[in-house]
């Protein structure tokens, strides 16, 4: 997959790429990065990148011209990329909420050109006529869309075949299948005279994958009820569920 992602602040990408998961995934050809300063498509003495809002009030807006510019030239010096499944988008408080199920659809892209937003907002143009999708990461505001960009690209980047190594399966993880994940442990057995589940030292691997189950549909149901309503539970699991909100209620109760 290629991603190039356009920033005012091109600098604060140097860590999360150059470390772990994402930079074997570059190392290893998978991904291929490229960032790039919107100034450097600004042709006046100041490199001015924004300007004063049409209409008035405060803050600055991003200018059309170096955005345009700068995503326009390297699309067309991506000669290999013509007829490639390519994704324009615009990082914004405004945008679709990122989910997993985004992620997933967006790892099927074959390049993804993300758009930094910043100061009040960007130009409406930019919106309307270059931007093929607007994300946001989540109902708060950041100073920029350069974190956002940096979380987009993480979530997408560990789908890629290959980039996950056989210990970090995307199997059972948090999201994944509609439900939070399970608890997990590891050695000791005992740490400060807390016991691991007996369980899970059974070695009975089919009562270990139905109590994992239970304590998926337990931890999202106390946790992430809204993510109960679209998962497809059976009639024993939706007992569960029933279980726990009469035992509430029974507690409230009291
Ligand atoms: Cl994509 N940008 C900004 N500036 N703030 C955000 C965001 C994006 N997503 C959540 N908050």
């Amino acid at each position: 997959m290629r991603v190039d992602i356009f920033s005012l602040f091109p600098e604060m990408f140097a860590g999360p790429f150059s470390s772990s998961i994402l930079k074997r995934a570059v190392d290893q050809g998978i991904v291929n990065f490229k960032i790039h300063n919107i100034r450097d498509y600004t042709h006046d003495k100041h490199h001015t990148a924004d300007d004063s809002a049409y209409g008035g009030g405060a803050g600055m807006v991003m200018k059309p011209g170096p955005v345009f510019e700068a995503v326009e030239t390297v699309q067309a010096q991506a000669l290999d990329m013509k007829d490639k499944k390519v994704s324009v988008i615009l990082l914004t408080p405004q945008g679709r909420k990122l989910t997993q199920q985004m992620a997933e659809d967006l790892a099927k892209s074959d390049w993804l050109m993300l758009i930094c937003g910043h100061y009040e907002g960007v130009d409406e143009r930019i919106r309307q006529h270059l931007a093929t999708d607007e994300i946001s990461i989540g109902d708060y505001v950041l100073t920029g869309g350069e974190l956002a960009a940096m979380v987009i690209a993480d979530a997408v980047i560990r789908l890629l075949p290959g980039v996950l190594g056989s210990g970090e399966s995307l199997i059972n993880e948090s999201h994944t299948g509609g439900l939070l994940e399970y608890p997990q442990y590891t050695r000791p057995e005992v740490f400060r005279g807390w016991a691991v589940p007996e369980i899970l030292t059974s070695g009975n691997h089919g009562e270990i994958a139905k109590w994992r189950r239970r304590q998926s549909i337990i931890r999202t149901a106390e946790r992430r009820p809204d993510m109960l309503k679209v998962v497809e539970l059976n009639n024993k699991e939706q007992e569960i569920v029933a279980d726990l909100s009469t035992q509430k209620s029974n507690e409230e109760d009291v």
